[in-house]
């Protein structure tokens, strides 16, 4: 490879594996796994083995590559490099007993997940129970297909064998992802054996945390790129800006990967990042999928380039979402705003709209509702944070009028009230809010409900000329 491609500056035969890692979509590789790659440099004990829970793709492009691949780091010079972290990729329904041999390594002390809001099979605050993997995972808990299945089922051999448990860390973007994680497991491993779920209570620790870099999927440029620059073809290089945080909070009762070594920072007021990273980028991110789409837009940094949604979208960042966070000591929320709108502009970043349009059912209640209902405590206004809101609404029934596809685990439900949407606000808005697992108690709330119809109606028949009119009134007069 040409010299200025990064590479692993460590041995990898000497490396070995502790950590399990269930879900290695790009955000893993492109995060996570790149400061364990850091790591390894300092401490061999801690590389991956990587475990799809579903589909054989990444294994089968990985495997014969080492478990090598290409991250692209895209600013104005866009700079590669070859991540060693992961020495083992496995795809869990074909490869079980691999797994679970992995689960029960006493080598391995650390669980590691990004599976997405969905994978967590969660409903409101606590686990589904009737989700379909679920309740087949609860029928035959050796054979596990969900994450929560397989989580319990490796700490259930790990008492059997009288071994410690694993630490379990989340890095999705769910607000309190380790306490929900937590009461999910419990939740699960009571149901089955509930001297299992006392030992998990007691033994086992799920500490939150807040990951943060923007990754676009692969595409074919990213592809043609890499296979120029290395002269070699990687089968599913990554690709990110050059900003990332990883924020855990300290709480690993079995021995911790020395990540702060590496920029991970370790703190005990996780919930103000984790919640500030939440409402003050993933919200406004989605706020530009949906409202940027019926608009016409393609990408975020184009999105940013209009100016009535551009300037929407930070008035919103500024006014309406700032002033409900209870921010970590010293946390400046203005420059932090200001760091993310020109992360959100970065031309060499082509991160599509669709891309982050997929699954509203599970995004927008922990990105805005959460924002709304704290803004509706506070006695705020919550006009312009029902704007995206809406927008969502009038998106899902763009694609049910179009045939268009929609990406979402509530993708039934969803498609069929946006068929039934007849274009008036009053009744859109009551059909869709049935959807009990997304709007939750908000539902009954007056003044969301008449919130929301109103932007609904502004936004009405969420067309570009429709969308436009309402952001120019969004802005307002300044107060
Ligand atoms: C995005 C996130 O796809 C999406 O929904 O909002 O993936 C976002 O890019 C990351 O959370 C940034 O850390």
């Amino acid at each position: 490879m040409p010299a200025q491609v990064g590479r692993p500056v460590y041995v990898r035969a000497a490396t070995r594996i502790g950590v399990v890692h269930f879900g290695p979509g790009a955000f893993h590789r492109a995060h996570q796994a790149a400061y364990f790659d850091d790591l390894l440099a300092i401490d061999p004990d801690w590389a991956i083995c990587a475990v799809s829970l579903h589909n054989p793709g990444v294994r089968d492009a990985l495997q014969p590559q080492d478990g090598l691949y290409t991250l692209a780091l895209l600013e104005e010079t866009v700079r590669l490099r070859v991540v060693g972290a992961i020495r083992e990729v496995l795809c869990a329904p074909q490869q079980r007993k691999a797994v679970m041999a992995r689960l029960v390594d006493p080598q391995v002390r650390l669980v590691t997940l990004t599976i997405t809001e969905k994978g967590y099979c969660l409903s409101g605050d606590g686990l589904d129970a009737a989700h379909p993997d679920i309740a087949r995972d609860l029928v035959s808990p050796e054979q596990p297909i969900s994450a929560i299945g397989w989580l319990v089922a490796g700490l259930r051999e790990r008492r059997a064998r009288r071994l410690s448990p694993y630490t379990v860390l989340s890095c999705d973007n769910l607000a309190d992802n380790g306490g929900r994680l937590r009461r999910a497991v419990l939740d699960y491993a009571r149901r089955i054996d509930r001297g299992l779920a006392a030992w998990i209570e007691s033994e086992v620790s799920f500490p939150r945390s807040m990951v943060d870099s923007i990754t676009p999927a692969t595409d074919d440029a990213l592809r043609t790129r890499v296979a120029s620059a290395l002269g070699v073809a990687d089968a599913w290089p990554v690709q990110r800006e050059p900003y990332s945080q990883w924020v855990v909070e300290d709480d690993f009762r079995h021995g911790r990967p020395p990540l702060e070594r590496v920029g991970v920072v370790f703190s005990g007021e996780i919930a103000g990042y984790d919640r500030a990273k939440l409402r003050l980028l993933n919200g406004p991110h989605s706020a530009l999928a949906y409202l940027g789409s019926l608009l016409g837009l393609d990408t975020v940094a184009r999105a940013m380039r209009d100016p009535a949604l551009a300037g929407f979208v930070e008035r919103l960042m500024r006014e309406d979402i700032v002033p409900t966070l209870a921010l970590p000591a010293g946390f400046d929320a203005q420059a932090y705003v200001d760091a993310i709108l020109s992360r959100f502009r970065n031309p060499a970043i082509r991160h599509l709209l669709s891309q982050i349009a997929w699954d509203g059912s599970q995004k927008i209640p922990v990105r805005l509702l959460g924002t709304i209902a704290d803004a509706l405590a506070a006695g705020h206004d919550i006009d312009r944070l029902c704007l995206p809101v809406a927008g969502w609404l009038h998106f899902v029934a763009r694609q049910a009028r179009s045939g268009e596809a929609l990406v979402d685990p509530l993708q039934a439900p969803l498609l069929e009230a946006g068929r039934r949407a007849t274009g008036d606000a009053a009744h859109d808005v009551e059909t869709f809010l049935r959807l009990q697992p997304v709007f939750g108690a908000l539902a009954g709330d007056a003044r969301f409900v008449e919130a929301l119809r109103g932007a609904y109606a502004t936004l009405a028949p969420g067309d570009a000329a429709a969308v436009a009119l309402a952001l120019a009134a969004a802005q307002g007069p300044q107060p």
